[in-house]
């Protein structure tokens, strides 16, 4: 199903009122109203494909219905994102639950929805059908030369695919580690991870970027191979200039300070991108902001100053992505509700008055700082973010739209109740 311009339109046209009310009250308060308004059109977060059909856990799998049970539904669906939202404009493949027989065919389809690929995905933490040797005991860092041998060239027929469909850079993330003390010798599983990546390093494209991705533990829980930013910088720095280091805020230890971690990765030039989603315990892949809203505003707060003092453009300088499981919401909602909350963060953290701030951390005025920042996390920029999609052409209020349009109950006509999406 598509959605068409006179289906947002006629969304709009109902609550254009009510929203300039709003906007207008916002922009007699906010002076640099119109600059971020630019800066939110350009911001465009990439959808994950793994992430469009209900995921699972351990427990149990309650599946939805009307699920992309393709490749190409998957980008239809991705289509019917950025339509309502003018800020879902690129497509994030994992392969091989994406599975692109026909890339040209693939490019034009998303191409003809405004889409772009963004990041491709390896996975070499499951066994595939046709797999000669196991992951069990880890891929990249595996004390078998052959097993990291065919790890390797499964990360270069990803690179292969992705220059096929225009993306730009590969994600790796590692389920390497152990779950026992002894089962591991740490130097050893670290060289070789390096060895191995030093390999796929050497096949990117000169304008290609390596995102290395680390997470703290899951599904090993004693160590793992690329645990921690610091593993994943040390990594970076001694693959080369276009390995990066990649935060899923889902990856780190309870209580971890990332807007820290994002400072520090942003000063060395190293931050990739993000993998957005929530969490209260460990890598729960929950809505954006629905946890932790101040966080998500505090680690746009260090992106604005980070990317503004390397002169990195906000919308190109890194790679935005979400990275979300659903076990509750329609897939689509809770996509549609989390790039509402990135730019809600965003837009919150570009009212931060800078020179102010400054001052105040100059003068050791810790109220000053912390008015200067809770001020803007207490403006409501909803109108602002609203305006931003309506000037691109999209619903004032994407979920509503969604839901009024009967989306869901559509695709499940279209598609029957029994696709289901490859994916987490
Ligand atoms: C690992 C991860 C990684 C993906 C996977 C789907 O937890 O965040 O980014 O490969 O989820
Ligand atoms: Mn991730």
């Amino acid at each position: 199903m598509k959605i068409h311009n006179q289906d947002i339109e006629s969304h709009n046209a109902p609550r254009i009122t009510k929203h300039q009310r709003a906007f207008q009250y916002i922009r007699s308060e906010v002076p640099e109203v119109e600059a971020v308004i630019e800066r939110l059109q350009q911001f465009q977060i990439a959808i994950p494909s793994w992430a469009l059909g209900t995921g699972g856990t351990r427990f149990g799998r309650f599946s939805g219905k009307g699920e992309p049970g393709t490749l190409e539904q998957k980008i239809e669906d991705v289509g019917l994102l950025h339509a309502l939202n003018q800020s879902s404009g690129a497509i994030s493949l994992h392969i091989p639950w994406d599975n692109v027989d026909d890339a040209t065919k693939v490019k034009e389809l998303a191409n003809s929805l405004g889409l772009s690929f963004d990041a491709v995905n390896s996975n070499t933490f499951q066994d595939q059908e046709a797999q000669e040797l196991s992951y069990k005991f880890g891929s990249l860092h595996h004390v078998d030369p052959a097993v990291r041998k065919q790890a390797v060239q499964h990360n270069i027929d990803v690179i292969n695919r992705g220059i096929e469909l225009g993306s730009k850079s590969l994600t790796v993330w590692l389920a390497d580690g152990s779950s026992f003390p002894g089962q591991l010798n740490f130097r050893e599983a670290f060289q070789n991870t390096l060895s191995s990546l030093q390999e796929i390093y050497a096949h990117l494209p000169e304008d290609w970027k390596l995102f290395v991705e680390y997470k703290a533990f899951e599904p090993f829980f004693y160590s793992m191979t690329i645990g921690d930013w610091g593993q994943s910088l040390l990594l970076a720095n001694k693959l080369g200039p276009k390995a990066y280091t990649l935060v899923d805020l889902g990856h780190h230890l309870p209580n971890a300070n990332i807007e820290q971690i994002v400072s520090l990765l942003l000063m060395e030039g190293k931050l990739g991108g993000f993998h957005f989603n929530d969490s209260k315990y460990s890598d729960d892949d929950l809505t954006a902001g629905s946890i932790k809203p101040y966080q998500l505003f505090l680690i746009f707060n260090e992106l604005i100053d980070g990317l503004d003092h390397l002169g990195w453009d906000h919308a190109t300088g890194l790679g935005w992505m979400i990275d979300a499981s659903h076990n509750m919401k329609d897939p689509l909602v809770d996509l549609l509700q989390s790039v509402e909350a990135i730019q809600i963060a965003y837009a919150q953290a570009l009212l931060v008055n800078r020179s102010a701030l400054k001052q105040a951390q100059a003068k050791n005025d810790v109220v000053g700082a912390q008015e200067i920042l809770q001020d803007a996390f207490r403006t409501d920029v909803r109108p602002i973010v609203a305006e931003a999609r309506l000037r691109s052409g999209a619903a004032l209020q994407p979920v509503r739209m969604f839901n009024d349009l009967e989306i869901r109950k559509r695709l499940i006509e279209e598609r029957g109740e029994n696709t289901v999406a490859t994916g987490l």
